[in-house]
């Protein structure tokens, strides 16, 4: 797929950040992802000090490849939104940033005959996004280590590789999600 220059943001909850920071990473038109904590009130939160914060993951995505909608179609396949666990830490959470995103969730939530109330689902405006510690940022891909040292090799630091294209691909590849997308292959002669 062919990147636009405008990206925009979405937030989700869906248990442990690990495994949706790769199940989306992978996603065509998603270009960085990063997880953290948001939702609670408590300040600064850590994983070993989370309050009542809850883990969510971060998708930075090229609007013109895939949709905010394509990606609430996707959360929602990857829940139980008549469930919630009562512990926060692992909420399911849609935290919209925008009054579009929030207009294209409230339709979609309609268009399956929900509403934001009726539903186990958190569904609330994102106050503040607190980027979790780097060990926990492409968690898989952190477990390869070959790959890790390629990134060091070629001068990434941990910031670099949490925000980098390649690493939230190569994130997916590694929790054994397909990133392939195949077009027309080139000419061999
Ligand atoms: N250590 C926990 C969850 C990690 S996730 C970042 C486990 O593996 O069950 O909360």
């Amino acid at each position: 797929a062919t990147a636009s220059d405008e990206t925009e943001t979405a937030t989700f909850g869906l248990g442990c950040f690990w495994g949706p920071d790769a199940q989306f990473g992978a996603v065509d038109g998603v270009v960085r992802t990063r997880v953290g904590y948001a939702g609670g009130t408590s300040r600064d939160p850590t994983y070993h000090s989370l309050g009542d914060h809850t883990e969510v993951f971060q998708v930075e995505f090229d609007p013109a490849t895939v949709t905010y909608r394509e990606l609430l179609e996707l959360v929602f396949e990857s829940h139980a939104p008549n469930r919630q666990t009562r512990n926060t830490q692992y909420q399911n959470a849609v935290l919209t940033a925008t009054a579009a995103q929030q207009a294209t969730l409230t339709e979609f939530l309609s268009s399956r005959g929900f509403t934001a109330d009726g539903i186990g689902t958190r569904i609330e405006q994102l106050s503040r996004f607190y980027p979790a510690e780097d060990y926990h940022q492409k968690y898989k891909l952190r477990s390869v280590s070959s790959l890790m040292d390629a990134f060091d090799e070629a001068g990434y630091d941990d910031e670099a590789v949490r925000e980098s294209p390649i690493a939230a691909k190569l994130n997916g590849y590694a929790a054994g999600h397909d990133v392939a997308v195949l077009e027309e292959p080139p000419a061999s002669e």
